[in-house]
C-alpha cells in the first residue's frame, strides 16, 4: 500500500481522515462531472478540518490518497475495473488499475487506521429472486469503520437490506431522523431504532464498542439527503429501469452501474444532481465525526 504525503503525515499524527470511494468515480458517476465531484468532495472534506483518502488501486498498487493525475486516471480511463474486496488480490497480481467499491474501501481504510469513510448509497439487497445481495454487506460486518451514507441505494430492496444489516450485527443509526433515508429519497418508509444528532454522540457509541467487545463490524450513519427526489418520478425510473435491465440482460456486478446510469439519463440530471449532493453532505459530516474522534 502506498500514502499520498498528506495522508502519511496525518496517520502519523493522528490527525483526522476521511476515507472515500473510487467506484463512485468511475462507475457510479458520468464524466467530466466525476472529476470535477472528486475534487470538490476532497476540497469539502479539508474545509471541514479532515485529511480525505481517496482510496483506488493503480497498476496493482493500492493508494491511500490518490495524487491529481491518479483521480484523473480514475475518472477517465475507461478500463478501470470495479473492485470489491475478493478481487483486490487477483488484481494486483495482474498489475491491473480498479475502483474500489463501499466493501473494498472499507477493507483498506480499517487496515491502516483510517475510522471514517464517507459514500453516497451502500449496495445491499437487490430487488427480484437472483439472490443478488452486495459484498457491501458483508464486509461491513468485519469491518471497523464509522460508514457516512443516505442510506442504501433506492434501486434496491431496501426491507431485505435492513434485515439483513441486523442479521450481520451491523448498527444503524439515523443522523437527526427516525426514518432510514431512500438515497434519492428522504424517506425509504422504514423506521430507524436509533437516532443520533451530533458527531459527538457517534463518537461516545464509537468508543463504547470497546467495553461491550463489538469492534469487529461497522457502524452506518444514515444522512438523508435535503432536497429528495419526486417519490413518483421515483416509482417511475425505478420500474421502468428494471424492465431495460432485465431486457439488456444485465447482471452481477453491471446492475448498479446500469440502473444509476439509467436513473442519470432518464431523469434527464436530476438524479445525479442528487447523488452529488449526497456525496458532499456526507463528506461534510464525515469531517465532522473524525474531528470528534
Ligand atoms: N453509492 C453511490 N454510487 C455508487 C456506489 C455507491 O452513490 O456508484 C457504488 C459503491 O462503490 C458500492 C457499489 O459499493 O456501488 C455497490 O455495487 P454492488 O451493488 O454491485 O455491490
Ligand atoms: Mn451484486
Amino acid at each position: 500500500m502506498k500514502y499520498s504525503n498528506e495522508v502519511e503525515a496525518a496517520l502519523k499524527a493522528k490527525r483526522p481522515i476521511v476515507a472515500l470511494e473510487s467506484t463512485i468515480l468511475s462507475h457510479g458517476l458520468p464524466r467530466p462531472r466525476n472529476l470535477e465531484v472528486a475534487i470538490e468532495v476532497e476540497k469539502i472534506v479539508r474545509d471541514n478540518g479532515a485529511t480525505p483518502a481517496t482510496i483506488a488501486m493503480i497498476h496493482g498498487e493500492i493508494y491511500v490518497g490518490l495524487k491529481p493525475d491518479q483521480l484523473d486516471q480514475i475518472a477517465n480511463d475507461t478500463s478501470v475495473i470495479k473492485t470489491s474486496t475478493r478481487d483486490l488480490a487477483i488484481l494486483a497480481a495482474t498489475k491491473k488499475s480498479a475502483a474500489t467499491t463501499v466493501a473494498a474501501t472499507a477493507h483498506i481504510a480499517a487496515k491502516v487506521g483510517i475510522s471514517v469513510f464517507a459514500t453516497g448509497g451502500l449496495g445491499g439487497v437487490h430487488i427480484g429472486d437472483g439472490f443478488d445481495e452486495s459484498a457491501d454487506l458483508h464486509s461491513l460486518s468485519m469491518t471497523p469503520i464509522i460508514i457516512v451514507c443516505a442510506g442504501v441505494k433506492s434501486i434496491l430492496n431496501v426491507s431485505a437490506t435492513l434485515e439483513r444489516l441486523e442479521t450481520l450485527s451491523v448498527p444503524v443509526l439515523g443522523y437527526k431522523t427516525n426514518r432510514f433515508p431512500g438515497f434519492f429519497l428522504t424517506d425509504s418508509g422504514y423506521n430507524l431504532e436509533y437516532r443520533v444528532g451530533s458527531p459527538k454522540e457517534i463518537s461516545d457509541i464509537w468508543y463504547q464498542r470497546k467495553n461491550v467487545h463489538t469492534i469487529a463490524s461497522a457502524v452506518v450513519i444514515a444522512n438523508p439527503v435535503m432536497n429528495q427526489l419526486d417519490p413518483a418520478l421515483h416509482d417511475k425510473l425505478l420500474t421502468k429501469g428494471m424492465q431495460a435491465a432485465g431486457k439488456q440482460k444485465i447482471s452481477g456486478k453491471e446492475v448498479t452501474p446500469f440502473l444509476l446510469e439509467y436513473f442519470h439519463r432518464v431523469s434527464e440530471g436530476r438524479t445525479l444532481d442528487i447523488n452529488i449532493e449526497i456525496i458532499k453532505a456526507n463528506s461534510k459530516l464525515a469531517a465532522e465525526i473524525a474531528k470528534a474522534l
